[in-house]
């Protein structure tokens, strides 16, 4: 071999060893690192390039002291899940109202959500801030401090959104009710932060999308509006209202799901499942699945003696659990 086609080949080799290492830094590529700050561009979430996102992962379960989620808030649950589980986005859960939430143990609430957060943001996750509420219009005041102190410790970030609002009830209207609370606690998040995406929940537990797509909030960039389904209940007439939403221009985004029925109880529905997760793929719309926590409930993902830190083995997951664990570490982002 001459020493000019020995040069060539070495050069090569180098090029062929780049390119692998490229590829494989790639995969273990965070969320955040790829995709930047979020937006809404014509009723799709897009990322920095403006190029359609679609995340999934983990919902966190009620935050309340002495219900069955609060030991899971912590680092090390966020940081075995971003190895074993690779979720584009988390979300937590800030029990609002209810017995053992923030309105009545604001210490402890705030401090598990900011673990959380914080461990997110290290992690390079999306992550979600849900004001988890069936009744958010009878504590405005709170709901709106609330959302500015998030807004001044994290609103300069690309990681975080704001949900809130989970689930108003069937009765509460949304042209008087929700939309009017909506638009308080909006005005106050972007005094602060003009940019992150703004998640609002809609009318029947976020399932009337399509009354929200009638009369939707003017004026405000990158807000996206809850549509919440659980497969075992909620089946092709949700997917057609949330079709007719769609059609009209309204940005959806599914902050929770499962896969079992709207109760948290009741078998996994692998059918329905599959014809959602379809509609989501095809629709490109991002989701968190209801929920981590160690609840003897057919929606926990998690068995009740269960590691509250992880890693878990498979063993340690509900039959949910597994087959979340394989949704959301197949989807991509
Ligand atoms: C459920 C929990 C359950 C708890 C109940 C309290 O799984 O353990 O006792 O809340 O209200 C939702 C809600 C979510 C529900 C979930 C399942 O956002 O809070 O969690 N669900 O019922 N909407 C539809 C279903």
């Amino acid at each position: 071999m001459t020493n000019r086609s020995s040069k060539n080949l070495r050069l090569k080799i180098i090029l062929i060893m780049l390119t692998l290492i490229s590829s494989l830094s790639q995969a273990n590529i965070a969320p955040v690192e790829k995709h930047g700050q979020l937006a809404i561009e014509n009723g799709q979430l897009v990322n920095q390039r403006h190029k359609a996102v679609s995340l999934a992962g983990p919902s966190f379960y009620w935050s309340n002291n002495g219900w069955s989620g609060e030991e899971l808030y912590s680092k090390q649950v966020i940081s075995n899940i971003r190895q074993q589980w690779q979720p584009g986005i988390v979300r937590v859960a800030l029990g609002a109202d209810y017995d053992g939430s923030y309105l009545f143990f604001p210490e402890d609430n705030l401090r598990r959500v900011t673990e959380v957060i914080d461990a997110a943001i290290e992690n390079n996750l999306y992550v979600i801030v849900d004001w988890h509420s069936h009744h958010a219009e009878r504590n405005i005041e709170q709901a709106v401090q609330f959302f500015q102190l998030m807004a001044q410790r994290y609103g300069h970030l690309p990681h975080i959104i704001y949900e809130i609002y989970n689930e108003p009830l069937k009765d509460t209207d949304w042209h008087s009710v929700i939309k009017p609370y909506a638009i308080k606690v909006i005005e106050a998040i972007r005094a602060i932060d003009k940019d992150n995406i703004i998640l609002v929940g809609t009318q029947s537990w976020s399932q009337d999308v399509d009354i929200s797509a009638i009369n939707p909030i003017k004026d405000v960039q990158n807000i996206a509006y809850s549509l919440h389904f659980y497969a075992g209940t909620h089946k092709n007439e949700l997917r057609q209202k949330a079709q007719k939403a769609l059609d009209a221009g309204l940005a959806l985004f599914v902050s929770e799901w499962g896969s079992v029925s709207a109760t948290g109880d009741g078998a996994v529905d692998y059918l329905e499942t599959e014809k959602w997760l379809a509609f989501m793929k095809e629709n490109k719309l991002s989701h968190c699945s209801w929920a981590l926590s160690r609840k003897n409930e057919e929606a926990a993902m998690f068995k009740t003696d269960a590691s509250i830190t992880g890693p878990w083995p498979d063993e340690q997951l509900t039959e949910n659990g597994r087959y979340l664990k394989k949704i959301i570490s197949n989807w991509g982002y």
